[in-house]
């Protein structure tokens, strides 16, 4: 078996992936669309790939969904959204690049596409485009794409990304019939060049607006004032990744109100290392979003849970130097909670480690910055990988223990502090046996780990 292939994230069988696409709840079963060339496993020729989910867990490949039309000039289907108009009628809107003067800097232009036989076949609408630059009348927009259609009282609005005088910028457009659409402003904007993928939705009575700008995944939570700009409330990381794992998400709701969101995990960490394969790109576990004290919690599906099996739990260890528990493997949950005392300053859980240490990836806690980092310093001997600290921050009310929420699946490490910061993010070990977990004090006294719950993970492919 291959040493980086996950076996319970989504990908497609070979090539490459990159951003989810048009994710929907549409007749009992979860539909992931995502960016795909069938030709190679680099980007290219950009297709809308297509598996279709009943339990969000496993998942079955369909026909590619969307094939640049070249007869038309066009060259990329890029990032858009699915929805179903009020006929009943499922619908995709998504960036179409063609050649040329149709360019992604310059030209590019917003498309329709729909489905009569329950979303397997896609037909192009016949009078695409269905936005134009020109909407814009003199604003002048460059890197406009990746549209997400939602639908609220009598209105449908559309958020698209793009840049305005080099700012990054989500711009905002309604319709009675997502046929005819009417620009309202530039809802947001920001200090980045360019904003890709936004996302926006309403929580509660607040609304989320999740953009890619080309760096770390950002929100912001606020409202929407009468000349439809974004009145932000706060803002935070979403993941503190970037490039170096999770970007360009997109998200649901479903029948049961969850907000759901998957992110692309890029394969940048592998640098020049050849070993994987042809195959490039996986989807993140599908995460269920809350908004809590002017922050979005996250929390990884419960359905994830069937995946489970040969647990092991440990409580109230003492640890004062380091601790390997008795199990190891690369597909594996762990669920680790440790007390802060103010004796504790730093320690880490080191997981995918060699029995002589000399690989092994650190996910580290430090109280006297409150940071929380992944340090990939040694996660492979290999010297063509990446191995830069990915790190963010984890403010702990007083008392409260730091949990870990963490998902290894042999090139992915997906972590989740008190469900409200993540990072995740990808690792290439290439000693067979960088397998084992083991928690190690770095600074400070003893370490209390309250809980320490892991399990073993089956494939979603079996
Ligand atoms: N990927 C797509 C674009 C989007 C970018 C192209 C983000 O639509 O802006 O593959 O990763």
């Amino acid at each position: 078996m291959n040493l980086y292939r996950p076996i319970y994230h989504f990908m497609p069988q070979r090539n490459w992936m990159n951003d989810p696409n048009g994710v929907i709840y549409y007749e009992g079963k979860y539909h992931l669309f995502y960016q795909y060339n069938p030709n190679d496993y680099h980007w290219n020729t950009m297709h809308w790939g297509h598996a279709v989910s009943e339990d969000l867990v496993h998942w079955e490949h369909l026909p590619i969904a969307l094939f640049p039309s070249n007869d038309l000039g066009e060259t990329h289907c890029f990032s858009g959204c699915a929805v179903i108009s009020d006929d009943g009628t499922p619908k995709i809107f998504y960036t179409s690049i063609g050649e040329n003067e149709r360019n992604a800097r310059d030209g590019a232009q917003q498309w329709m596409a729909e489905s009569h036989d329950g979303m397997t076949n896609w037909e192009k609408y016949k009078s695409n485009p269905v936005l134009t630059l020109d909407i814009h009348g003199d604003i002048e927009i460059k890197e406009w794409r990746d549209p997400f259609v939602w639908k609220e009282d009598d209105y449908w609005f559309m958020v698209v990304g793009g840049s305005h005088n080099k700012r990054g910028c989500a711009l905002i457009y309604k319709s009675k019939d997502l046929k005819q659409w009417e620009f309202l402003n530039i809802l947001h904007e920001g200090e980045e060049e360019i904003w890709e993928c936004p996302n926006c939705f309403k929580l509660g009575d607040k609304y989320v607006l999740v953009y890619s700008p080309n760096d770390k995944v950002k929100y912001c939570i606020g409202t929407i004032n009468s000349d439809y700009e974004f009145v932000v409330e706060s803002k935070g990381t979403l993941d503190y990744s970037g490039w170096e794992g999770f970007y360009a998400p997109n998200s649901l709701i479903d029948n049961f109100g969850r907000r759901i969101m998957w992110g692309w995990l890029t394969e940048e960490s592998r640098g020049d290392f050849k070993g994987c394969g042809e195959w490039s790109g996986v989807q993140s576990i599908p995460r269920e979003i809350s908004l809590k004290n002017h922050k979005l919690y996250m929390q990884p599906v419960k359905e994830l849970e069937m995946l489970r099996k040969n647990h092991k739990r440990y409580e109230n260890v003492c640890v004062s130097k380091g601790w390997i528990p008795e199990i190891k493997g690369r597909a594996l949950e762990i669920i680790v909670e440790i007390e802060i005392t103010d004796e504790l300053t730093e320690f880490s859980v080191d997981v995918l480690c060699s029995g002589d240490h000399k690989e092994r990836t650190s996910i580290k806690y430090n109280s006297n910055d409150e940071s929380f980092c992944v340090d990939r310093n040694k996660s492979s001997l290999s010297t063509l990988c990446h191995n830069s600290k990915l790190t963010g921050t984890i403010k702990l009310e007083k008392g409260e223990t730091l949990k870990l929420h963490i998902f290894i699946d042999h090139s992915i490490l997906e972590v989740f502090a008190n469900y409200r910061e993540s990072i995740s993010t990808r690792i290439y070990p290439i000693k067979a046996d960088s397998e084992n977990i083991m928690i190690s004090v770095l600074k400070g006294d003893n370490l209390n780990v309250k809980s320490f719950d892991v399990w073993e993970m089956t494939s979603i492919w079996e």
